[in-house]
């Protein structure tokens, strides 16, 4: 190669430089065609001697010119991450608008928990139908759950109701069949209540796992280490009380120990109890109703009410205010958008800062 062409090629400082090159060299009125063009007016033994030189020179050309270009790519690319680099350690820009809710919060602090745990997220209609909110769970027609003044009836509607819990759910989940099942179904559910700690919608989670030797003592377990990742200590006290669910058999109930002076709620033992939650081995006639062997596999369920753990957590004295919609109270309790919580980083690191 001509020392000329050489060096043109060596001190092209950019992408489009070398481009430039190739054209001037080997594109159509390029140095290199116009030599091809040249080789008509030879004689055959030269034109063929020519010809094999020329396509040496056509090559070696080229690959040096590929060569430089892959490096000057390479160049281009890296000079462009250098000076689009973002400091990912930089804390974000907190933006002052807007509040999550404590319930939202409460929620996505349990599900992270519970997901921690292995369960698997379940979800179904809010509108149900009596099959799966009563019968299927046992209860009978004479509950009082089932009465006009606990439950929402959809008007002109034989059956259907506001689902009364999130258990059906857990139904719909052990219809299909699959075994073992390990899920938590959180969401909306509606009562007719209103007092200091009744609203008439609510939200709950509840929690079921069968398999073929599931126990009360899983159950524990499970619910124990549950409070203390929730309220972040590494004991909580608590007690289980023997309890009565349709849907449950035994049942119990389970109570955290707390003192409330005050008006203050703190977690302590020696002092009082507050129930929290129910639990139990689910009733042999709710997995007959769903389609799973009693003699083959048992489990066991809970549920609780968000807002109540919400309440205890955050201390925020009246259920009712949680759905008021007063952009004073959201300002006080909600939480900046940003406090995602999960378990990985702590779930209230930043919890409650306004
Ligand atoms: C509770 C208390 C005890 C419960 C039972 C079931 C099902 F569908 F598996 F039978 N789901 N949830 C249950 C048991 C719920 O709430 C206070």
């Amino acid at each position: 190669m001509d020392k000329e062409i050489s060096d043109k090629i060596l001190k092209a400082v950019t992408v489009q430089d070398i481009e430039q090159i190739r054209v001037e060299i080997l594109g159509k009125k390029g140095f290199i065609t116009e030599k091809m063009k040249g080789l008509g007016a030879l004689s055959p033994e030269e034109r063929k001697l020519e010809g094999q030189k020329l396509n040496l020179l056509k090559t070696e050309i080229e690959e040096a010119i590929s060569s430089k270009k892959q490096e000057l790519e390479l160049k281009a690319i890296n000079e462009k991450l250098e000076s689009e680099k973002v400091d990912i350690t930089l804390p974000i820009r907190q933006r002052n608008v807007g509040r999550i809710h404590p319930v939202s919060q409460t929620m996505e602090e349990m599900i992270s928990i519970l997901g921690s745990f292995g369960f698997a997220l379940a979800e179904g209609p809010d509108i149900e139908d009596d099959f799966h909110n009563f019968q299927a769970l046992n209860i009978p027609e004479s509950h009082p759950a089932r009465q006009m003044q606990a439950t929402f009836f959809i008007e002109g509607e034989e059956g259907v109701v506001l689902r009364t819990h999130t258990s059906p759910v857990q139904v719909r989940t052990m219809e299909k069949g699959e075994l073992p099942i390990k899920i938590i179904a959180p969401g909306r559910v509606y009562r007719c209540d209103w007092d200091m700690t009744h609203t008439p919608l609510f939200h709950q989670i509840e929690g079921l796992v069968i398999d073929k030797k599931t126990n009360m003592g899983d159950l524990k377990g499970c619910l124990i280490e549950f409070v203390k990742k929730f309220f972040e200590m590494d004991e909580v006290p608590v007690r289980f009380r023997p309890s009565f669910f349709p849907f449950t058999e035994p049942s119990a109930e389970m109570d955290i120990g707390c003192s409330r002076e005050n008006g203050e709620f703190k977690i302590e033992a020696n002092k009082g109890w507050m129930e929290v939650l129910g639990c139990g081995m689910v009733h042999p006639n709710v997995l007959k109703n769903s389609g799973i062997d009693p003699e083959e596999y048992q489990g066991f369920a809970f549920g609780f009410g968000i807002d109540r753990f919400a309440m205890l957590k955050y201390g925020i004295p009246d259920l009712r205010d949680f759905f008021e919609g007063d952009i004073r109270w959201i300002k006080h309790y909600g939480f900046l958008p940003l406090d995602v919580p999960n378990v990985a980083t702590g779930l209230s690191l930043n919890g409650g800062v306004k």
